[in-house]
């Protein structure tokens, strides 16, 4: 049982899957159900999740694995099946589908829902529906999700966190700030692990001192991060839900079997990757006009980067030299394990790449690509090889391909 004085009125929910690999395998070896379970392993060597009976023996995400099996030495380890879990995603997304469409996928696992304006389709509230999901997941998936539903994004995700495995957790207007207060600045969206340390040689620590500065005082301190303290600091997030986000982009992304961190590793696959987006754009007579740059950490954390540019793209060399100028300003020795480019603000082809672009250089290049497809599509795909991948075979080449937004 549930009770809060907001409950009827806030319809804003983030759900997250519980220990979401290690539930799928528990669920298809019910052996396994009693006992700690982890999985990962493989090149990487980490803990890609660890169910939460391994969890009490301290096992993590991202753990090398001969910590965790040093943590928790009679844990199951189950190398991961990625096909499965994609498929076992696809299956709660649908579900969480069918209660909105204001459904916005934030990973393979975990999603934002917007329920406002539902309660008459469902004959109920979105507290109520969104309890009776997480029943169904149960029930029809076989694994457990938890749930948290506030009046903003930030605190939802905040509250589905609060009470795991099988949470349920809200979050109202009422108690946002006083509950804000006493939390670590880190609860923050995009305060990562290097600015929570440069707030805390500031003396900033917890969310309740943030709340007592001036915003102007923030944002001299920190720009527009500063902004962002600001506001969450006080529970104000108006971000909305933005259904559908995967297919408005064409992008295409691989996650390297060993982190990487030289632009001569990154570069070449920043180019194979450009103009695969190309074809698709080609193949689908689109183009976009923003170029957006996906990064994954070695620790996980992800970084997007987007660029306007003045007229839509489908060339492979505008996407690249576009997302190789933003990925320039990353490489500061950071390793990472995921590199996608893409683009979005999708129109159809016919406004773009105009003959008479500003750059004369881009319009020879242009004329170079089309020649290019040309012959690619006479002789095949290795026929032509630019210079960024030339000579490097696989090293070129994405290794691991994953698609996820293709439209
Ligand atoms: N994952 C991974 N490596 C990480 C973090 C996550 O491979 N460092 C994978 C495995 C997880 C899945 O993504 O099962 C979902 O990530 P979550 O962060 O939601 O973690 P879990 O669902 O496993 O656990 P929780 O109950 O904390 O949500
Ligand atoms: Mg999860």
């Amino acid at each position: 049982m549930l009770r809060h004085a907001e409950l009827s009125e806030l319809s804003l929910a983030h759900i997250d899957c519980d220990a979401f690999y290690a539930a799928v395998e528990k669920r298809d070896n019910p052996a396994l159900r009693d006992r700690p379970v982890i999985v990962g392993g493989g090149k990487r060597g980490v803990v890609s999740t660890a169910c939460y009976i391994a969890r009490i023996h301290g096992v993590r995400s991202a753990m090398p694995m001969f910590k965790a099996l040093e943590a928790c030495p009679e844990a199951v380890v189950i190398k991961p099946n990625m096909e499965k879990y994609a498929s076992v995603g696809k299956q709660v997304r649908e579900m969480m589908q069918a209660l909105t469409p204001m459904v916005e996928p934030l990973s393979i696992d975990e999603a934002f829902l917007d329920l406002s304006g539902t309660e008459r389709l469902h004959g109920a509230p979105p507290a109520l529906v969104l309890a009776r999901f997480a029943r169904q997941v149960e029930q029809e998936v076989g694994i457990s999700a938890s749930v948290g539903l506030s009046y903003c994004k930030f605190l939802a995700k905040v509250a589905s966190d609060l009470n795991k495995p099988r949470g349920f957790s809200v979050i109202g207007k009422a108690e946002a700030v006083s509950f804000l207060s006493g939390q670590p600045v880190s609860l923050i969206w995009g305060v990562g692990k290097a600015f929570a340390a440069t707030l805390a040689s500031d003396g900033l620590r917890t969310i309740g001192q943030l709340q007592t500065m001036e915003r102007s005082e923030l944002m001299r301190r920190y720009g527009t991060m500063g902004d962002r303290l600001f506001h969450l600091s006080r529970g104000l997030d108006e971000r909305s839900v933005k259904a559908n986000s995967e297919a408005k982009s064409v992008s295409s992304e691989t996650t390297f079997n060993t982190d990487l961190s030289s632009p001569d590793d990154l570069v070449p696959v920043l180019r194979a990757l450009s103009e695969r987006v190309s074809a698709r754009l080609k193949k689908a007579d689109i183009a976009g006009r923003t170029v957006v740059l996906k990064l994954k950490t070695a620790d996980f954390r992800i970084r997007t980067r987007n660029r306007q540019l003045g007229d839509p793209t489908r060339l492979a060399d505008r996407i690249f030299h576009t997302g190789l100028d933003m990925l320039k300003r990353e490489l500061d020795g950071t390793r990472f394990r995921l590199i996608g480019i893409g683009v979005s603000d999708l129109t159809d082809a016919a406004k773009a790449d105009p003959p008479d672009l500003v750059d004369r250089l881009s319009h020879k290049r242009a004329m170079a690509e089309g020649a290019i497809d040309s012959l690619r599509a006479k002789f095949g795909k290795q026929a032509v090889e630019t210079g960024y991948t030339f000579g490097r075979g696989r090293a070129g080449q994405p290794q691991r391909d994953q698609d996820p937004d293709a439209s």
